[in-house]
């Protein structure tokens, strides 16, 4: 019985083998084309079903190490409410990660005390997962190096495992700042445990309005090596709800933020300050303390990194008009840049989450259209409406959301 079950096994695998090469000995190019895009969909499949990713490193354990005088015992990988703990073992630490995000890394102690973050240096404080290379399963930051609460890699994975050119790398530290800066103070409502392992995150964001240059004439404006910053807001996610009517908020000094009202969404459970007229068009680096009046008199306090690169370093989706024969807009195609370097090339699905157009005209804020809001592999769209006349238009909008959860206005301007 064996021997038949075997011989048919053998036999099946046989065909199977010859067929499969004649088959492919006599294929067209289209069909190996094709064949070739099946068996890349099987590999990704497998990948998606099976695939493990793990960050891996090991922490100095020699004697008087702060791992031992601090006795570091866990790392905490997160983003937003997902996160996965690894224990340390003699100093050595395997945590799994979730690819398509970028994720944070933390160091705590036997209390779930803060202890220290990961840093992949040039201000880049969270590991960008949404640009691994095909094949990379795990990244080993090997030996660690401890300063203070600051951690580094003794190999570090971006420009490796994480292929970025050096204007993503510089977009990187302007979009990762707010999450980095939760990442460097994960307990953001202060009583001592890190905020994630008590089911609580609190990500704040920035939103910014941006004039990134004029058309000029041309179908396609020119981005100047710094734009113009016209306003922002920060918004916190204050968690749960209830609380938070009559919240203020007081920023750093020079801020003009001092007890000011904030506006509280019930529906996200954001609040974000009143800032009118008095705003500046970049917030001031330092501490923003918001105090949550209601119940539980909550006091949240964020970092916000500074911004002064922001103008240089943003990332900005460069649109494209395409015309019908009428002087309609048929379609905008874009690519994303950062001012910085017009000849940049930023992978969008490493940054942008979704994306949408807006247009304006005749004169300012009068929106004649809005596209759906798109994935962010989408680089071009067919106005659903072909009656708009270019020459009318006042101005384009390429407005964002990056994948750390800030908001971006872009403006281009006729
Ligand atoms: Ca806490």
């Amino acid at each position: 019985m064996k021997k038949i079950i075997l011989s048919i096994i053998v036999n099946v695998f046989t065909v199977e083998m010859i067929f499969a090469g004649g088959l492919r000995l006599g294929m067209t190019g289209a069909v190996k084309q094709k064949v070739k895009e099946l068996d890349k969909k099987v590999v990704e499949y497998k990948e998606a079903k099976s695939t493990k990713y793990t960050i891996t490193g090991k922490l100095p354990m020699s004697p008087g190490s702060i791992i031992r005088t601090q006795s570091i015992s866990k790392v905490i990988a997160f983003y937003n409410k997902w996160y996965s703990v690894a224990e340390i073992s003699d100093g050595s630490f395997s945590v799994d990660v979730q690819t398509g995000v970028p994720v944070g890394l933390i160091f705590v102690d036997n209390n779930n005390k803060y202890s220290g973050y990961l840093s992949l240096k040039n201000g880049i404080e969270s590991i960008p997962l949404t640009k691994i290379s095909s094949g990379t399963y795990t990244i080993d930051l090997q030996t660690l190096s401890i300063s203070g609460n600051v951690i580094e890699p003794g190999h570090n994975p971006i420009g490796d495992e994480i292929p970025l050119n050096s204007a993503e790398q510089q977009a990187l530290s302007q979009c990762n700042g707010m999450f980095a800066s939760v990442v460097k103070n994960p307990d953001v409502d202060g009583n001592g445990v890190v905020d994630i392992l008590e089911d609580k995150f609190y990500r704040p964001f920035i939103a910014y309005g941006v004039n990134a240059g004029n058309f000029s004439g041309a179908l396609t404006p020119t981005l100047n090596n710094t734009v113009t910053m016209q306003f922002y807001n920060i918004t916190l996610p204050y968690g749960s709800a209830s609380d938070a009517g009559g919240a203020k908020v007081t920023g750093p000094s020079g801020s003009n933020i001092t007890n000011k009202d904030c506006y509280v969404s019930n529906n996200s459970y954001n609040i974000y300050p009143d800032l009118g007229s008095s705003s500046t068009t970049i917030p001031t680096a330092g501490a923003y303390t918001f105090s949550l009046q209601n119940g539980s008199n909550r006091v949240l306090t964020i970092n916000i990194p500074d911004q002064s690169q922001a103008n240089s370093k943003i990332i900005v989706a460069v649109p494209t008009v395409v015309l019908n024969g009428d002087g309609t807009i048929n379609k905008l195609t874009w690519e994303y840049r950062i001012p910085n370097d017009s000849s940049s090339n930023i992978t969008p699905t490493a940054f942008i989450d979704s994306i949408m157009v807006q247009i304006n005209g005749p004169g300012p804020g009068n929106r004649v259209y809005d596209s759906p809001m798109m994935p962010n592999d989408t680089t071009e769209h067919t106005l659903t409406k072909q009656d708009i006349v270019w020459a009318n238009v006042y101005n384009i909008s390429m407005a964002y959301n990056d994948v750390y959860g800030n908001h971006y206005v872009v403006n281009f301007y006729k």
